[in-house]
């Protein structure tokens, strides 16, 4: 199945929320306009942003009318209605194991290392708050090295197959690669993160400098 009419995503391409969601629609193949809202480009505080998002937070997708927000649920949507059996696993433990890894993501993974994004990436360094950046490098290392051992002997987060379950880790673990810092040598984690990077869309809509 497609979309009727390509789904709208709106959010600028910066964005790690954002960016899920446009790697997600380019891995499933679907149709898709991005639109650009948030940061400097502003356009979340309009009553008509505020309809569709009341949280006036991007990404945003109206995919035909149907309108969501949060990134990981809007890839939930993209990966079970256009991918499934594909990026959404069609078996039930291996999606919710695609579900946990996601919301790892979310509720630790990121909330751990952003700090040190946003003080690193987009704070001038006289600004920045040195003991928050080295409080999330602690922590965020912590998480990757969790994840690298759980790579140990799989190719993806769930195994086998590349899922939507790598897909907020993977923009994640590409600020965590990108930021200039140091980090300890986490081979498996290393080497799924290289798979990533040989993937077009991950490529296309992930892998640009931080800014
Ligand atoms: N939990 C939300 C977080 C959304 C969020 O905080 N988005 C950031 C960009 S990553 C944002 O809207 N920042 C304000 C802006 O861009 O104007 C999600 O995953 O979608």
């Amino acid at each position: 199945m497609a979309p009727q009419t390509p789904i709208r995503v709106y959010g600028r391409k910066n964005s790690i929320n954002v960016q899920k969601v446009l790697w997600c629609c380019a891995e499933l193949g679907v149709p898709f306009e991005q639109i650009n809202r948030g940061g400097e480009f502003g356009g979340t505080a309009t009553p008509e942003y505020r309809a569709m998002n009341p949280t006036g937070r991007v990404p945003t997708i109206d995919d035909n009318g149907f309108v969501l927000w949060e990134s990981n649920a809007i890839v939930r949507y993209l990966a079970a209605r256009y991918g499934m059996g594909k990026l959404c696993p069609q078996d039930e433990r291996a999606r919710a194991s695609a579900d946990r890894w996601m919301d790892w993501q979310l509720v630790t993974v990121w909330r751990s290392l952003q700090p040190a994004f946003q003080n690193l990436v987009r704070t001038s360094p006289a600004q920045r708050d040195i003991n928050a950046i080295e409080a999330a490098l602690r922590q965020s290392t912590d998480h990757f090295t969790l994840l690298d051992a759980h790579l140990k002997d799989k190719r993806h987060v769930i195994g086998g197959a590349f899922s939507m379950g790598d897909i907020p880790l993977g923009c994640t673990a590409q600020r965590w690669f990108r930021l200039d810092i140091e980090r300890p040598d986490l081979p498996s984690l290393a080497a799924w993160y290289r798979r990533l990077e040989e993937r077009p869309a991950f490529q296309q809509h992930v892998d640009l400098a931080l800014s």
